[in-house]
C-alpha cells in the first residue's frame, strides 16, 4: 500500500514538469492554433464543468476576457440541463472534465449538441472515454491524468492549456511566451512555498479555513477552499476578496486561517481587507507576486510567487500553496488524501445513460 497522499504530492510536485511536456506536445502538434482557425469569431465563451473543474471554468473564463477582450462566463454542467436559461446563445461552449465520465458534462454536452446543434469544445485528461464520443474539438492532456482522486496537476494543467488558447485567440504573443516560461520560472519556488506551508500547518490547528480572490483568482481561491475540504475534511469557504467585510468577517477569531491571493490589479484595495482581518484577529496567510510591507506586517505567513509574467498567466501557479495546505493538514489529521472520504474519482448519477 502506498503511504497515505503519496500519488497527491507527487503530483502536486511534478506540476512544474508536467506543464512543460504539455504546453510542448501542444505546441508540436499546433492543435490550438488549427481549432482557433475552425471556431466561429466573436461568440460569448462559454465554460463548463463540475467540482475542481467548475472552479477551473471560473477561472479560465475570467482569463478568457481579460486577455481576449470577448465575453465569457462560468456555468456549472448541471445548470446546462436543469436551467438552460442560464445559457447565453449563440455562444462557444468549453466542455472541462479531468476523467471524461462526469455524467451533467455528458448530458450537457448531449443537450449541446443534439437539442442545440452547437459544438463543442471538450478538454480532458483521460483517453477512451464517453466525451470522445461527443462531437467537440477535444483536447487531450494524457500527461496530467493523475491517481490521486482530487485534482491537482490536471487542474493547472487544463487551466494554461485554455489560457493558451486564450492568447492565441487574443493574438497575445506576450501571454504565450509567459505561460512557455511559467514551469521554468515556478519550479524553484516550490521548495520554499512547500517549507512555508509545512511550517504553517505544522504550528497550528484551525478551526475554519477562508480562503479570498478577485478577478481570475476568486476560481483559484474556490478551488485552494476545496482542496482543503477534500483532503483533509476541513470547514472551509471561499468568498470575493471585498465581499468578505459584508457579514463573513463575523467568523473571524485567531482560530480562523484567511488566506488572501492577492492580484496586481486589486493590491491596495485587497491589502485594506488584510489590514482589517488581522486587526480582528485572524491569522493570515497571503499569497502575493511581490512582497510589501502591509503584508510583512499584517500576514502570520506569506507566499511570494515572484513571477516575471502577466498576473492572469499566475493563475494556475497560485493555487499551488491551497493544494499543499489541503495536503499536509490531511496528513496531520492521520487521513489518506488520495482518497477523501465520501469521495469517488468520478460522480457518475444513477439516471445517467
Ligand atoms: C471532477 C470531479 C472532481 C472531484 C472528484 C470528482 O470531475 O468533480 O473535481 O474532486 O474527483 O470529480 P471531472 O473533471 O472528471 O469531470
Amino acid at each position: 500500500m502506498p503511504d497515505p497522499g503519496a500519488n497527491t504530492i507527487s503530483e502536486i510536485l511534478s506540476e512544474p514538469a508536467t506543464w512543460k511536456s504539455c504546453l510542448e506536445e501542444l505546441e508540436s502538434t499546433g492543435q490550438l492554433l488549427s481549432f482557433n482557425e475552425k471556431l466561429a469569431g466573436d461568440l460569448e465563451w462559454v465554460f463548463i464543468g463540475c467540482g475542481s473543474s467548475f472552479y477551473l471554468a471560473q477561472a479560465a473564463s475570467s482569463t478568457w476576457s481579460i486577455v481576449t477582450g470577448g465575453k465569457s462566463r462560468a456555468i456549472p454542467a448541471s445548470e446546462i440541463t436543469l436551467f438552460p436559461q442560464s445559457l447565453p446563445l449563440p455562444c462557444q461552449p468549453v466542455l472541462i472534465t479531468r476523467s471524461g465520465h462526469t455524467s451533467e458534462v455528458l448530458q450537457a454536452a448531449e443537450y449541446l449538441e443534439e437539442k442545440l446543434n452547437i459544438r463543442t469544445v471538450a478538454i480532458t485528461c483521460a483517453g477512451g472515454t464517453p466525451i470522445e464520443k461527443k462531437d467537440s474539438y477535444l483536447i487531450k492532456l494524457l500527461v496530467a491524468d493523475e491517481k490521486s482522486t482530487v485534482m491537482t496537476r490536471s487542474f493547472t494543467s487544463m487551466l494554461i492549456t485554455l489560457q493558451l488558447l486564450a492568447a492565441i485567440r487574443g493574438v497575445r504573443r506576450d501571454f504565450v511566451d509567459a505561460l512557455r516560461s511559467l514551469p521554468e520560472q515556478f519550479a524553484p519556488r516550490f521548495v520554499s512555498i512547500r517549507a512555508t506551508v509545512k511550517t504553517l500547518v505544522d504550528s497550528n490547528n484551525f478551526a475554519d479555513y477562508v480562503f479570498l480572490g478577485q478577478g481570475p483568482f476568486f476560481g483559484i481561491a474556490q478551488e485552494s477552499m476545496l482542496k482543503v475540504k477534500e483532503m483533509s475534511c476541513s470547514y472551509a469557504q471561499c468568498f470575493h476578496t471585498l465581499e468578505f467585510r459584508h457579514g463573513p468577517k463575523a467568523i473571524v477569531s485567531p482560530q480562523t486561517l484567511v488566506t488572501f491571493i492577492i492580484s496586481e490589479t486589486g493590491f491596495d484595495a485587497e491589502l485594506a481587507v488584510l489590514e482589517e482581518i488581522k486587526r480582528l484577529g485572524g491569522t493570515t496567510l497571503a499569497v502575493s507576486n511581490a512582497g510589501d510591507p502591509v503584508i510583512h506586517r499584517c500576514a502570520d505567513y506569506a507566499v511570494e510567487l515572484a513571477l516575471n509574467i502577466p498576473e492572469a498567466a499566475r493563475a494556475a501557479a497560485s493555487v499551488v500553496p491551497g493544494q499543499l495546505l489541503g495536503f499536509y493538514t490531511g496528513i496531520k489529521k492521520g487521513l489518506n488524501p488520495d482518497e477523501p472520504r465520501n469521495l469517488s474519482r468520478v460522480v457518475l448519477l444513477e439516471n445517467a445513460k
